[in-house]
């Protein structure tokens, strides 16, 4: 009887460790342990054995039985662990493999990289500049007098005292200038903020990016056809490129700049930049002698020029981050 115990108990031990998904460790249960397993059919016979053998083989029957529940508990575990490795039904090597959805850049950040790329290549180098800056950089330094109507068209918001969140790129130009001795070629891109009414083509946060060349003998051609050239560049060898007279107080002559494209399926004017030849001014303020240098400056919308490029209608929907609409680009 002893050794039948013991031969059942070995079984069952082996059969447990070889089970590697739960619906065979359950097999492996029932084949000992069940109404009609190997062990069940042992604890029968033991009210026919003479007493004096009875007790042992009750013993050795209870420790066997312990034994595979122990065994039973510690495979399960392992198995839910996944420690055990599935080799049947769950391994299907048919089923695609888990794709991880990669991120990619912001229309507005391939805009700008685009930009970069399209100025780098016609000789400008990125710079950047603060985003908190000081009234003076903002307005005055260029040209523009607080008390002087012309804030009104930068209207902005103030922090404290003379520190406001710049209302354009424009205040760069200046901390380049005070650094650096002509001839100086940067562009300066950057997030800017006005109290403007969001609109289809307004934001109050938007990008802009500056240019500004000074050297000898800049001139108002060399504006044109830098503008004209980067415009091709990023819109296509066709694109049409308008200047028309504005004014700006840093900017002598000054002009804004639009690009005709088809926006909602319908084809218009849409104004990309301000722009013009440095005001003497200006070059006063940085300590640059206006009768030696000249220069050209301009500033274009970033955003204004992701929509262009991707056909989109509303600025707005730029700033959302609804992703649904952003994994379009
Ligand atoms: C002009 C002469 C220079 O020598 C240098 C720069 C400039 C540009 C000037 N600093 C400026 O900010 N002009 S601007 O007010 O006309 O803005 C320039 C461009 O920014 C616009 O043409 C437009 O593309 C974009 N923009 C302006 N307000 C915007 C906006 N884009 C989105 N939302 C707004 N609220």
């Amino acid at each position: 009887m002893q050794d039948a115990v013991r031969q059942a108990r070995d079984e069952a031990l082996a059969r447990i460790g070889r089970a590697e998904m739960l619906d065979e460790l359950e097999q492996a249960r029932s084949a000992c342990l069940g109404r009609s397993g190997a062990l069940k059919a042992l604890m029968q016979k033991l009210g026919t054995l003479p007493p004096e053998e009875r007790r042992a083989a009750g013993q050795l029957l209870n420790e066997a039985k312990a034994a595979i529940e122990e065994a039973l508990a510690a495979r399960r575990e392992a198995i839910g662990a996944g420690q055990v490795r599935a080799t049947r039904a769950t391994l299907d090597i048919s089923v695609p493999g888990k794709c991880r959805p990669i991120g990619h850049e912001h229309p507005l950040r391939q805009a700008e990289a685009e930009l970069r790329e399209v100025f780098a290549r016609l000789g400008f180098e990125a710079v950047e500049g603060p985003e908190v800056e000081l009234a003076y950089y903002n307005f005055e330094a260029l040209n523009i007098p607080a008390e002087h109507p012309s804030h009104d068209s930068f209207d902005t918001f103030y922090v404290e005292g003379d520190v406001l969140l710049r209302s354009h790129t424009s205040p760069v130009q200046i901390r380049v200038m005070e650094q650096r001795k002509p001839p100086i070629r940067v562009v300066v891109p950057g997030r800017v903020f006005r109290p403007d009414t969001p609109d289809a083509t307004h934001s109050p946060v938007f990008h802009q990016i500056e240019g500004l060349v000074v050297g000898e003998d800049v001139t108002f051609a060399d504006l044109k056809a830098v503008l004209a050239m980067a415009m091709r560049e990023l819109f296509g060898p066709d694109t049409q490129t308008r200047f028309r007279p504005s004014f700006f107080p840093f900017t002598e002559p000054s002009a804004e700049v639009d690009v005709y494209c088809e926006i909602g399926g319908q084809r218009r004017w849409l104004e990309l930049l301000g722009a013009g030849m440095v005001h003497p001014k200006v070059f006063e303020a940085v300590g640059y002698d206006p009768e030696r240098y000249t220069g050209f400056a301009f500033g274009m919308g970033i955003d204004r020029v992701a929509m262009l490029k991707y056909g989109i209608t509303d600025i707005r929907l730029l700033l959302e981050n609804d992703v649904r609409f952003l994994d379009q680009f």
